[in-house]
């Protein structure tokens, strides 16, 4: 897809997931362990960071969620859209207006690893939903504030990098995916909404 902020034109020839090709949870897709991609990229895996990428930028997008009734992501794994790969996208906005075109992290992390965490927990003040989950399940999803990731893009150069709130969170929730784990698994059940002292809100 191309889009052209500075005139506002969109070249609508693609080919976008819609939520019809989202699996949902009970699938049991989203439970298995994704094994891990191989390299050099086939054309299949080429294709598919690409179209995982794109659901995420056409659905930030508010004219295009809209139009193809789209739930806006900040992240897309493999496995929700039926593919048993250690694949990514991830896609979080600047929410400050003067810094709106470069995004705070934006890579589709192939075979990820979490090299480490930082002891102090962090969670979205807001809780998470997740597009493979129909329902709002409230409670906080406590997390590593910080973590030091390892992955390789779709050019196969390896990364290792550092990330920090809310591009960590984020990371962490689509690593899950790929290991079968679903966000609302790490919610205490009997007190959703406890927070431990070393734990922080992330916004
Ligand atoms: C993944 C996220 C759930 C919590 C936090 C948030 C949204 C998802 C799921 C951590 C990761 C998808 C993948 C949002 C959203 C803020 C930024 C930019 C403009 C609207 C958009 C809304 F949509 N989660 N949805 N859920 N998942 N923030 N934002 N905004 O992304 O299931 O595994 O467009
Ligand atoms: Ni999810």
């Amino acid at each position: 897809m191309v889009i052209s902020e500075k005139f506002k034109i969109y070249s609508e020839v693609f080919e976008v997931f819609l939520m019809k090709d989202i699996v949902r949870d009970g699938d049991p897709v989203l439970r298995k362990q994704a094994p891990k991609v191989k390299f050099p990229l086939s054309k299949e895996d080429k294709q598919l960071a690409h179209d995982l990428m794109e659901y995420l930028e056409v659905s930030q997008n508010p004219e295009l969620c809209e139009k193809y009734k789209l739930r806006a992501g900040v992240g897309l794994a493999a496995p929700q859209v039926g593919v048993s790969e250690m694949m990514a996208s991830v896609l979080v906005p600047n929410e400050d207006e003067n810094e709106s075109d470069t995004p705070l992290f934006k890579d589709v992390i192939i075979n990820p690893v979490i090299v480490s965490s930082s002891v102090q927990r962090g969670a979205l003040t807001e809780g998470e939903g997740c597009l493979s989950v129909d329902k709002d399940i409230p409670g906080y999803v406590p997390r590593a504030a910080r973590i030091t990731l390892r992955y390789t893009d779709v050019d196969g150069k390896d990364h290792k990098i550092r990330l920090k709130n809310y591009p960590a969170i984020v990371c962490q929730h689509e690593i899950d995916h790929l290991h079968g784990v679903l966000f609302y698994d790490h919610i205490n059940k009997d007190n959703p909404f406890t927070k431990s002292d070393d734990e922080i809100f992330i916004y």
